[in-house]
């Protein structure tokens, strides 16, 4: 049987970094695409290196060929001017669902954010969590776009048939450390990240879904339950991480009170 092939967008990113060495599969190879520069295989590595936007029609029409699937992490993953915000995330998302659907690739995993939902309140969640599918609260110009490319999703899956996983990331990194409390709620870890990405790629005919992209941690306010229903199995809690955040300051006011914490007060359209 032919290998299975991957093209994973961003991959020299934060997430695609940490997803890389995780998402390694015999019968598999990952096409990894980033304007920055990216590790050189390893021995035995099945990976395929190209260099290239996804604002760049062109060499995501060739970044897509011969695909079965396509892991969209490329963009800008923090607060960033409207124009750049709208050109790299939301038109570059575009790119990467047109050409996919012109190579007829037939899913297609996008990295949403809890920022696209960031103006929803942590005492919104209920005994299951806050529901995957809550529309759209967005804090930033960076959660407007995450909250558009959930929707050019839809679209293609509705339009075109396509299967599309939108994962709402809590905060994927390698401890909740850098986070500080806040991280004890919303982080994915790498393994987690892991998991929910193959139960994306490996789900039968899920069609249109949105899900959390979260650990199960004992202070999770996200509901896991779309995203177990994908065969999602989180084995990671950020609790084992709290006595060493015990001495860090929690959040107050608005930080406090909603999902997406500090980026509720940084300033719009500014770079952070
Ligand atoms: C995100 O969407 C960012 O990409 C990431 O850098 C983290 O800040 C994360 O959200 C978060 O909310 O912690």
């Amino acid at each position: 049987m032919a290998d299975q092939r991957v093209l994973i967008t961003g991959s020299a990113g934060i997430v695609g970094t940490l997803m890389r060495p995780r998402l390694r599969r015999d019968g598999r190879v990952l096409r990894l695409l980033d304007l920055a520069p990216q590790a050189a295989a390893e021995p035995g590595e099945a990976v395929e290196l190209r260099t290239g936007s996804v604002t760049d029609a062109e060499a995501m029409a060739a970044a897509c060929e011969g695909v079965d699937a396509v892991i969209h992490l490329g963009g800008h993953s923090r607060e960033n001017s409207w124009e750049a915000t709208l050109e790299v995330n939301i038109n570059g998302t575009h790119t990467v669902l047109e050409a996919a659907r012109a190579a007829g690739v037939s899913r297609v995993i996008l990295a949403s954010s809890n920022h696209a939902a960031g103006f929803r309140r942590n005492d919104e969640a209920g005994e299951a969590g806050l529901p995957a599918d809550s529309s759209p609260r967005p804090d930033t110009y960076y959660g407007v776009s995450k909250a558009a490319i959930e929707a050019l999703g839809s679209l293609y899956h509705s339009r075109f048939g396509m299967d599309v996983i939108v994962v709402r990331i809590g905060s994927c990194f390698e401890t909740p450390l850098p986070l500080g409390p806040r991280g004890l709620t919303t982080w994915l870890s790498p393994d987690d990240g892991a998991r929910l990405f193959e139960a994306c790629l490996g789900a039968p005919s899920p069609g249109y879904r949105l899900v959390w992209g979260v650990s199960d941690n004992t202070r999770r306010i996200y509901s896991l339950a779309e995203a177990e229903a994908l065969g999602y199995k989180s084995l990671d809690d950020a609790e084992v991480y709290a006595a060493q955040l015990a001495d860090r300051p929690l959040p107050t006011g608005i930080a406090a009170e909603y999902v997406g914490g500090p980026f509720c007060t940084a300033p719009l359209g500014e770079f952070n």
